[in-house]
């Protein structure tokens, strides 16, 4: 491609980026910094191994970044190990796999449609066919975890692993339960917090960790506002963290990015400034403002509502149009979000029945309870015109 189509493309992007009100709960705006850390000869460079034990001559800054970047994700989630090496949410999550259990071994995670991750052991995945995965769900009426059902199921079926973790539940979950349960059943206990990372270290959720989890994976692009790319946390198990490590380099990936670590120590040190809980703060009073204005309009959340970044919204049960159809209307009027399955969905996830909603991005912009209240109003007018318009062109028989 010639580098003016390239300029033009990024040009374009970036306006894009501006115009829209972006509202998809899993991605968010880095800052100049992030950028320019990405954008660095860092990149040029080969790194596999560790800090002092390298494949390659000439690590010295790459062995500083790194061990930079591996004490900051400590400090911040209050942990002694970390690998920031995986270079996605779904590799972190492979490696603590493999690097923890034996081929076979049974898994305990959260159901897809249920709010549960694709590598949390969905049947498409490659993943499905190495470990066995099952699964726990949400209870219809409540909106939360059936927690009885799943303890009755980890007792019973003694998985090797418990995995709490969501990528579009919206509600907290009971972590103390969890590594209860998980102590109990001889399982060890991981947290996915890719979505909520943020949160957890704006201190405005809790950290698993306090609440006695071995491990924690999560991405670092969402609510952590870094670059793309994933970590893996160890509490204070040095035999894990070895496991783990072996389990990323070389049992998964070759040469680690290290633009992207470099990138990671950026964002881990402005997530350390004290502007960013206010930032975690703000994104949560900005749902709840959202929320509000769903209530009042009788607009039906599933899960019953929110208690971190992100809203689900069965747009088939509440305007008659599919998640797909809901997308597509928004986006056309500049608001972007996800269609999004939703628990025991009949359709398919190609076309599902809902949406996401979610504030990281939004707030980073700016936006405050009061804007986000009028972009809620704005989402209803649109389904609504949607939903009448439906009604008036159907033929009376
Ligand atoms: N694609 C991410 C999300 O939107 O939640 C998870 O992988």
């Amino acid at each position: 491609m010639k580098k003016d189509k390239v300029s033009s493309l990024i040009k374009k992007e970036e306006k894009r980026q501006k115009k829209v009100i972006n509202l998809i709960p899993s991605e968010n705006y880095v800052s100049p910094a992030v950028l320019k850390a990405l954008g660095s000869v860092f990149t040029n460079k080969y790194s596999e191994g560790y800090p002092g034990s390298r494949y390659y001559s000439g690590q010295g800054n790459m062995d500083d970044a790194e061990n930079l970047t591996i004490s900051l994700a400590c400090k911040i989630f209050k942990c002694k190990y970390a690998n920031v090496q995986p270079l996605s949410g779904a590799m972190a999550n492979w490696a603590v796999y493999f690097g923890l259990l034996k081929p076979g071994d049974k898994i305990l995670a959260m159901d897809l449609s249920h709010g549960g991750h694709l590598t949390h052991g969905h049947s498409a995945t490659h993943i499905s066919k190495i470990f066995k995965f099952i699964f726990y769900i949400t209870d219809e009426k409540t909106g939360k975890i059936d927690f009885k059902k799943l303890e009755k199921t980890a007792l019973k079926e003694k998985p090797k692993m418990i995995l709490a973790g969501f990528s579009s539940y919206t509600r907290s979950l009971d972590w103390k339960k969890f590594a209860g349960l998980a102590r109990e059943a001889g399982a060890i206990s991981v947290a996915d917090i890719s979505h909520i990372a943020g949160l957890v270290a704006g201190g405005v959720l809790e950290n698993p960790f306090n609440a006695g989890f071995d491990v924690i994976t999560t991405t670092t692009h969402k609510t952590l506002r870094g670059p793309r790319g994933g970590m893996i946390l160890i509490r204070d198990n040095k035999l894990l963290a070895e496991k783990i490590n072996k389990s990323v380099f070389p049992g998964l990936q070759g040469g680690p990015h290290m633009n992207n670590i470099l990138a990671k120590a950026v964002c881990f040190e402005e997530v350390l400034s004290p502007s960013f809980k206010k930032y975690a703060r703000q994104i949560l009073k900005n749902t709840k403002a959202m929320e509000k204005v769903f209530r009042q309009n009788n607009v039906e959340m599933v899960f019953g509502g929110t208690d971190n970044h992100m809203i689900l919204i069965d747009t088939t049960k509440n305007f008659g149009i599919s998640g797909e159809e809901a997308q597509g209307i928004l986006e056309k009027s500049g608001i972007n979000v996800n269609k999004n399955v939703i628990p025991n969905d009949t359709r398919k996830p190609a076309d599902p029945s809902g949406i996401r909603i979610g504030t990281p991005a939004v707030t980073t912009r700016g936006f405050k309870e009061k804007d986000c209240e009028r972009t809620a109003r704005k989402i209803i007018t649109l389904l609504v015109s949607r939903r009448e318009a439906n009604k008036s062109t159907k033929i009376e028989l």
